[in-house]
């Protein structure tokens, strides 16, 4: 029914139904309001009538009104010159940086954005974790890092030296990096925050986790919030609004995010035609969070009030964010005009105000007590999550730059600007100094000190500050697998499921099982996880209000407050943020927990690499588990499934330690040492493990000595026709591939040659040990001379030397410079396909025959084989040498 239509006695009911709401506003204020508009709103749903349009947004005005804002607990005047110091020494070290030719860069405009709600946050609301008190895990915006060195610097926490080298973090004296990095800085920064959107997955799942650890005894329910201030531009990154449902959904109540909205970006407006905080509230909303927004400083509430035929109000709706970014930079005689864009009654209200106060009225994000407000409401919560929509001005204070297009990057000021902005700021340094840039420190005794410093104290001590002590935890002693590790020779099994059994002994041992945290991805059942739900259960904070269909089964799926596994569903983002929430407890909550988060291996990398590069940084600890690894292991699943690179991207990673085990007994011996190095002597390491779907036998563990070292080296002798020494072939295999090497060493004894089969574990961890030879000799040319593990393990050896490998031949080519001369390499280059994997393994030529051919090749390049007899002896194999190249396909 359109307007129109209506009746004309409805406009009667309509006016009787507003003074109801009026009266009742009056009796029981806001939330006597909203308890009738809900109850009218589930009366219309009850009663199946659709709504005409839906809008989650409410006005364009402050969600707390004027009345519901509690009293200022703080010393405003006080507070505001020490922001007005941190504003200028946060300047002055880009400034400095710039002056000093370094060419290292840096920001301002974010930082003079964010100061006033990030200085309300220090003063009244970041806890340290106590004997009291969880803690608060506050992650600030990367680029307004400088504010928070130059708060610690004035308190104390931070010295002279590390301030003067901003960016320099290899100075001799000591540097600071430039966004907040834990593995730069290990004693200060607890999150890494650089990658613009990955800090709001890494809030979510933090917050999940900290109650994941509260439910499972591990940690006291004291309370402690995640703090998580991001950009308005920066709500863009598919991260941020494509994982903020799963904060409602988990009713996360620890978790609040303040959004920055300064309504620019690098380039420019964020929403130039549009309003970005309308646009966030209904998103938010829309997802289940509370929101507050704060938009208007307190300069506004004396018009609102004047405001009785919402003349204003529409004018705030009207104007959009690229109106509002002009208005930041306009003299206020211009503001006014643009304001009252011809209203009598606009002019009106206004004319109460001067040029100089229209320009003076501040937004939200530039009133204390606005914040504070909004984050008052926000620690007190209702079982949900909330955001706080704070609108700021970009470079707020930078003059002659605040608000620009082009602010972000703003770097330097000219002597002049420098002096009027610092006498602006109230900063008492002369002429000299302040053209210098010069930091300004009041002293230890002055009222800005004691006062900052006794805000700390009250709220626990100093923030940020990373601890990094936790129990160390040992492995269980190698007999605890003796079920993988010696084989009665007749069961045949994948690695997966290898590891899914040395999985369950981890979770049986008492000293270790409650620190382990199985992580999946909606893919247990591929990895044959799912006799872990009934026995471990998947963590749910709702329990379990279903009877499962499979209730009465072995493999229940059995969901359960205190639950142990992650199921984290199709969502590899949030998984990883799961596995980087758990493998950085040691540092966060002081608790090793163990995670290991299963997943299709050529989803990690190249789908979430940049969050694992997040965990180097926050030297997360853990087990990264590649399963369905191989391009030809699994094998019908076609192009985008089967990964042949993981690899080699995960090679990329520094402090990254990846295998590619062939046999179960590998498997053990790469766990156990990564526990001992992880959680005994507590290496800032992590892992990388592929393992393979297909069955087969599982050897016992050889009982020659080093065959333990050999493993974690990289690669170990694993049998031979005779001995290594006498051996003409020498083969080289890992993962699943181990059995086409097996193979092909066969049918060469057939045909009479001598074969060794080599167990290479990792070519990464080889080629590593092989660099840092290298470098060393290089660098130490006149001391002896470093043996690469490599040349040890082949010195007594000769012939043709053959690696076969599921991954791309780059992978065993990284060894080559170190690996005798008749080095061939076949591996998995091209897109993979839907095959049978004996198809697929002739496809990519890595099938026993092509390694056979390989080797005879060889030996007949060596001269140790005729032409005649290498002719003969390629008939008995089944290789096409005019075949397709994959890499062509
Ligand atoms: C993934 C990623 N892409 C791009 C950048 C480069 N970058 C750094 S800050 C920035 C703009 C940030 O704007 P906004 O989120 O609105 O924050 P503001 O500085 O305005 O508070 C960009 C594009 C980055 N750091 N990370
Ligand atoms: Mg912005």
């Amino acid at each position: 029914m359109n307007k129109r239509q209506y009746p004309p006695g409805i406009e009667e009911d309509k006016q009787e139904w507003l003074e109801a709401i009026e009266n009742i506003y009056g009796a029981y204020g806001s939330s006597g309001v909203n308890h009738i508009l809900e109850t009218l709103s589930s009366w219309r749903s009850q009663n199946q009538i659709k709504a005409s349009s839906v809008s989650v947004n409410t006005a364009y005005l402050n969600t707390i009104p004027l009345t519901e804002q509690p009293a200022y607990p703080g010393d405003l005047e006080l507070e505001q010159r020490v922001e007005n110091i941190l504003r200028w020494n946060a300047m002055a070290m880009v400034l400095q940086g710039q002056d000093s030719g370094a060419g290292v860069g840096g920001h301002i405009a974010t930082y003079a954005s964010a100061a006033t709600m990030m200085e309300v946050g220090f003063n009244h609301f970041f806890r340290k974790r106590s004997e009291n008190y969880g803690g608060d895990l506050v992650i600030l915006q990367p680029h307004a890092a400088p504010g928070v060195y130059a708060r610690s610097w004035i308190e104390g926490e931070l010295n002279d030296e590390r301030m003067q080298n901003y960016r320099r973090e290899l100075h001799a004296d000591g540097g600071l990096a430039s966004y907040p990095h834990p593995r730069s800085m290990p004693n200060f920064w607890q999150v890494a925050n650089a990658s613009m959107g990955l800090s709001t997955p890494t809030a979510i799942y933090q917050a999940r986790f900290a109650k994941y650890l509260e439910n499972r005894g591990l940690k006291p329910k004291l309370g402690g919030k995640v703090w998580c201030f991001i950009g308005d531009g920066e709500t863009d990154e598919p991260e941020v609004l494509g994982t903020i449902n799963i904060a409602s959904r988990e009713n996360l109540d620890n978790l609040i995010f303040v959004v920055n909205c300064n309504l620019q970006r690098l380039d420019g407006p964020v929403r130039g035609n549009g309003k970005i905080i309308q646009e966030l509230e209904a998103s938010f909303t829309g997802s289940g969070w509370n929101v507050i927004k704060v938009i208007w400083g307190g300069g506004w509430d004396k018009l609102l009030a004047q405001d009785r035929n919402g003349s204003l109000r529409r004018r705030m709706e009207e104007c959009v964010d690229g109106d509002y970014q002009r208005y930041s930079v306009l003299p206020g005689d211009r503001q006014r005009e643009h304001w009252v864009d011809g209203n009598p009654e606009l002019e009106h209200m206004m004319e109460s105000l001067t040029d100089e106060e229209v320009k003076q009225i501040k937004r939200g994000g530039q009133d204390a007590k606005k914040i504070f407000a909004a984050f008052h409401r926000a620690i007190n919560g209702d079982g949900k999550p909330t955001v706080i929509l704070v609108k700021t001005v970009k470079g707020d204070g930078m003059i002659g730059a605040q608000g620009s297009n082009s602010v972000h990057q703003k770097k330097n000021f000219d002597a002049n600007q420098r002096m009027a902005i610092a006498r602006n700021l109230g900063i008492p340094l002369d002429d000299e100094a302040i053209k210098k840039a010069q930091y300004f420190k009041p002293s230890e005794t002055s009222p800005e000190i004691q006062y900052l410093k006794a805000r700390r104290q009250e709220l626990g001590g100093p923030l940020p500050e990373r601890l990094s002590e936790c129990e160390k935890i040992a492995p269980p002693p190698l007999a605890s697998f003796d079920s993988l590790t010696k084989s009665d020779g007749n069961r045949s099994q994948s690695t997966t499921m290898s590891l899914v059994r040395i999985l369950s002994i981890l979770l049986r041992d008492k000293s270790l099982n409650k620190y382990i945290v199985p992580i999946v991805p909606d893919e247990a059942r591929t990895f044959g996880l799912e006799a872990l739900f009934k026995i471990a259960g998947i963590f749910s904070l709702q329990g379990q209000r279903y009877t499962p269909v499979d209730a009465d089964t072995l493999v229940a799926y059995r969901e359960a407050e205190d639950g142990q596994i992650l199921q984290e569903g199709i969502c590899e983002t949030g998984a990883l943020a799961s596995f980087l929430a758990a493998g950085t407890a040691y540092s966060i909550h002081g608790l090793p927990m163990i995670p290991f988060y299963f997943f299709y291996s050529i989803f990690g990398f190249q789908r979430v690499g940049d969050m694992i590069w997040t965990c180097g940084d926050m030297m997360c600890r853990g087990f990264l588990i590649g399963g369905t690894a191989g391009r030809t292991t699994l094998n019908g699943e076609g192009i985008q499934h089967q990964d042949g690179h993981s690899q080699l991207i995960a090679n990329t990673f520094p402090n990254l330690k990846s295998y590619d085990p062939a046999f179960a007994y590998e498997l053990v011996v790469i766990v156990r040492e990564g526990i001992r190095r992880m959680y005994e002597l507590q290496e800032n390491i992590f892992y990388y493990i592929t393992a393979y779907n297909e069955n087969y036998e599982m050897p016992s563990m050889p009982e020659k000595k080093d065959v333990q070292d050999g493993i974690l080296a990289g690669a170990y002798h694993y049998q031979s026709t005779k001995s290594e020494k006498s051996s003409q072939v020498h083969l080289l295999g890992s993962g699943s591939i181990m059995q086409q090497v097996l193979a092909a060493k066969e049918k060469l004894e057939v045909m009479g040659l001598e074969v060794s089969v080599w167990s290479v574990t990792s070519y990464n961890e080889l080629c590593r040990e092989a660099e840092e030879c290298d470098r060393y000799n290089r660098l130490h040319p006149f001391d002896t001379e470093w043996v690469p593990y490599l040349r040890d393990l082949f010195a007594k050896t000769k012939g043709v030397y053959v690696a076969a490998s599921d991954y791309m031949k780059a992978l065993p080519n990284s060894i080559a410079p170190w690996m005798p001369k008749s080095f061939l390499i076949l591996g998995t280059d091209g897109y993979g396909l839907s095959e049978s994997r004996p198809d697929l393994r002739e496809y990519f030529e890595i099938s026993a025959d092509y390694i056979c051919h390989a080797a005879l090749v060889g030996l007949f390049r060596n001269e140790e084989l005729s032409a005649a007899e290498l002719k003969k002896k390629l008939k008995t194999l089944d290789v096409d040498p005019d075949k397709v190249n994959p890499m062509n396909r």
